[in-house]
């Protein structure tokens, strides 16, 4: 078998590229210096897969800031309003990834479901359709000029337009299909062997005139006389449908995901001998950071090697969703680091595999042993294996309504926000001191004190009635708790690109998930201390723990939900006898992680509701619980949001003007709900009579005596300037619209 893997990270081994960019945009460097950061890195990733001996080398996974976005451009789908600016290409594409103070950004929006967000093209009547090949092509002459011969990637053209939004993209497919024939005519001219069209959109639900265009694309450009040989990706899950389609068209490779769609094999085999076509199998998984099951792989690897007359080993999906290299990481237990591959260490299984499948498994590593006992925790299972389904249910919501009012005495509109407040230079700087041990904990714990009480008496002086503590204290709202629950480890270095410059170091998770001591009453109890204001405690719930973290693959990812859940309802439990009595636990990530497959959804729905009622019902019917809910659509898991049976959810609205209200309407959604007045995603302050407008608008919608006033998100990435002048607006607008 030939090896290759589907994508690399762009960022670099220490975020070199989130530097160079942000440097960039400051003004810091100019277009010549970034440039030569981004070759560098380039050439570096392409001469590090050489040297593992990889056969087939990607090219045109370097991005900027987006790979959906960098094939908008080469196919010329910049929408007017930014060619309008006049700028540089590499500022109006900036421009499109950002937003300039005219025009805001293309949206972003989740990469399927992986924590990877993509800009949204936009496919309008003024959008023409033109060839720019400049980037694929520089790109594939640079590797050249290194003496390595590449595979350019780009987004195929029926995924590119099943993403964007528009008035029906998706009918401009056949006149996007012959830009795509002219780019690969002329990467054919500058002597391109392969090119990889990606389309993951095909291992979700389709329909057959979706399945109907798949055929006509590739029919198309396999019919081409001059071009690249062609690779057909697919990754995130099974095929359905899309695979005879796929195996019958002109085109020369297709690639399956064999980790994320184990399923796919039995499909391949039911289709038959498959002769000429080259299968590229996903065996190493590119979404998930352990070792592969190397004997597992090679069986499976031999199946497909049965099938077919050429079999290429491959990453289930790009790299670009686990960290650049384990061997940085110095901190790590032996036991964990051994298990572990990032992306370098997974190109070198994939070459293996490669090996193995052609010369035999003579060198192929024995297995590692069983997991250590000490990952183990008897007593947490004990406890899992005893639940019962009252231990995942509350009272009746009007009495818990009553019993909250009568403690909590708030006013119709009751205001809040959604928990954190900006993060400062002080406290990152306070965050690294720490971490260089020029500060102590103690000074640290000062620190964020003073931070706490300063974010507690501003929220007086604006107001507001139900307060939060600002979470000073927590980088990231995943890492923080995984920082301090067994079960977790975290890594120094495993940066993954989020979005654009923005990176993550999810952690992971490889044992049972156990709370050692409490998490965050301290900081509650400190900050419930300074007021008579009701301050809420803020968790991360459990599905949004494991989104955002490496999960283990050991056991079925309810259980370990069930695990964090039951670690969250001690924090719950807790935070209530330390006297808090309003607590929100967050599950921004509930849609992300949704099944692509219809078939599928009922299933996750019900384990991650059940994880969140497992946090959260172990409560009194007088402690009030609020969930938030942010980076998504909601309307296609609306009924699990009410099914979550939270007293009060606030949810991302204000860009989509309140839509969401008329949904939860729709179904009878009958609790407290805050939708965001306020779009925290720009810095932009919402004049008071646009709050007003808002809420008058939801007050239609909503029955007033259950409606909230908060804005979209929290306020980490904000400044204190607009914060507060927001929040003043906020509250003015609020009472205007209780007075009437
Ligand atoms: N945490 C995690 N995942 C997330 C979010 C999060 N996924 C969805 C959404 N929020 C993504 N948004 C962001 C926003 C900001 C940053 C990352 C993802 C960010 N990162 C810092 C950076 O790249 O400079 C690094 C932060 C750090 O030092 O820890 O700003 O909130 N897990
Ligand atoms: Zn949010």
């Amino acid at each position: 078998g030939q090896s290759t893997v589907l994508g690399y990270p762009r960022i670099g081994a220490n975020r070199e590229l989130k530097k160079a960019v942000e440097a960039y945009w400051a003004g810091k460097i100019g277009a010549a210096e970034l440039e030569n950061t981004a070759a560098g890195l380039r050439a570096e990733v392409w001469q590090q897969l050489r040297n593992a001996r990889l056969d087939a080398i990607p090219s045109n996974t370097f991005s900027y800031y987006d790979h959906v976005l960098d094939t908008a451009v080469a196919v010329g789908a910049i929408p007017a309003r930014f060619t309008r600016l006049g700028f540089s290409g590499l500022n109006t594409y900036f421009a499109m990834a950002r937003g300039v103070d005219a025009e805001p950004a293309l949206e972003l929006t989740k990469w399927f479901a992986t924590n990877y967000h993509y800009l949204v093209p936009e496919i309008d009547a003024d959008t023409t359709f033109t060839p720019d090949p400049a980037k694929p092509l520089a790109e594939y002459a640079e590797a050249k000029a290194l003496g390595i011969e590449t595979r350019p990637v780009l987004v195929g053209p029926a995924t590119f337009l099943l993403l964007a939004k528009g008035t029906d993209p998706f009918a401009r497919l056949d006149e996007l299909v012959e830009v795509y024939a002219t780019i690969l005519n002329c990467l054919a001219d500058a002597g391109v062997a392969w090119v990889q069209l990606d389309e993951p959109a095909y291992v979700a639900d389709r329909t057959l005139d979706e399945l109907d265009a798949l055929q006509r694309v590739y029919t198309r450009l396999g019919e081409l006389e001059h071009r690249p040989k062609i690779f057909v990706a697919t990754y995130f899950g099974e095929l359905g449908d899309a695979l005879p389609v796929l195996l019958t068209a002109p085109i020369e490779a297709i690639g399956v995901d064999l980790v994320a769609g184990p399923g796919n094999l039995a499909r391949l085999i039911a289709a038959g001998p498959l002769g000429n076509k080259t299968i590229v199998a996903g065996l190493v998984d590119g979404h998930n950071i352990w070792r592969t099951d190397l004997r597992a792989a090679i069986t499976t690897g031999a199946a497909v090697t049965a099938l077919a007359d050429h079999v290429a080993v491959s990453t289930s999906c790009s790299l670009l969703h686990v960290p650049v290299d384990l061997s940085v990481e110095t901190r790590l237990a032996p036991e964990l680091f051994e298990r572990l591959a990032f992306a370098r260490q997974k190109v070198d299984e994939v070459v293996l595999l490669g090996k193995a499948l052609r010369d035999g498994t003579a060198h192929v590593p024995a297995p590692l042993p069983a997991a250590p006992a000490a990952w183990r925790n008897d007593d947490v299972r004990a406890r899992l294996a005893a639940l019962t389904p009252a231990d995942r249910q509350r009272g009746d919501y009007e009495q818990r309504a009553t019993a909250q009012q009568a403690r909590l005495n708030l006013p119709e509109l009751p205001t809040t926000t959604i928990g954190s407040f900006p993060q400062t230079a002080e406290l990152r700087k306070a965050r690294a001191e720490l971490r260089a041990g020029t500060l102590d904990a103690d000074g640290y714990t000062e620190r964020m004190r003073s931070e706490v009480e300063h974010v507690i008496r501003l929220q007086e002086r604006l107001g507001l009635d139900v307060l939060v503590h600002g979470e000073p204290e927590r980088n990231d709202m995943v890492q923080y708790f995984g920082e301090q629950l067994d079960g977790f480890a975290a890594t120094d270095h495993g940066w993954v690109q989020s979005y654009g410059s923005r990176c993550v170091r999810p952690p992971i998770i490889y044992g049972d998930v156990a709370r050692k001591t409490p998490m965050t009453v301290p900081w509650s109890t400190f900050a419930q201390s300074l007021t008579a204001k009701p301050v809420k405690g803020m968790l991360t719930g459990p599905v949004t723990i494991l989104a955002w973290s490496f999960v283990r693959t050991d056991q079925p990812l309810a259980d370990t939900a069930d695990q964090v859940g039951l670690a969250l309802r001690d924090e719950t439990t807790d935070l209530q006898a330390a006297g808090i009595t309003v607590i929100q636990v967050d599950e921004p990530a509930l849609r992300e992680t949704l099944p692509l497959r219809k078939a599928a959804q009922k299933a996750y729905l019900d384990w991650a509701v059940g994880a969140f009622r497992l946090a959260t019902s172990g409560v009194a019917d007088d402690t009030q619980i609020h969930t938030h809910l942010c980076y998504s659509e909601f309307g296609e898991v609306i009924t699990a949001i009410d099914a979550l049976d939270a007293d009060v959810t606030s949810i991302e609205a204000s860009r989509s003007k309140m839509e969401v209200l008329d949904d939860l309407a729709a179904i009878g959604y009958s609790r407290g709900v805050g939708p965001g007045v306020w779009d925290i995603h720009s810095p932009r302050v919402p004049s008071q009579d646009e709050v007003t407008e808002s809420l008058r608008r939801a007050v239609g919608a909503v029955p007033a005596r259950r409606l909230w006033v908060n804005p979209d998100c929290g306020l980490k990435t904000r400044g204190y300037p607009e914060t507060e002048a927001s929040l003043k607006h906020l509250v003015a607008a609020a009472a205007a619209v209780r007075g009437q």
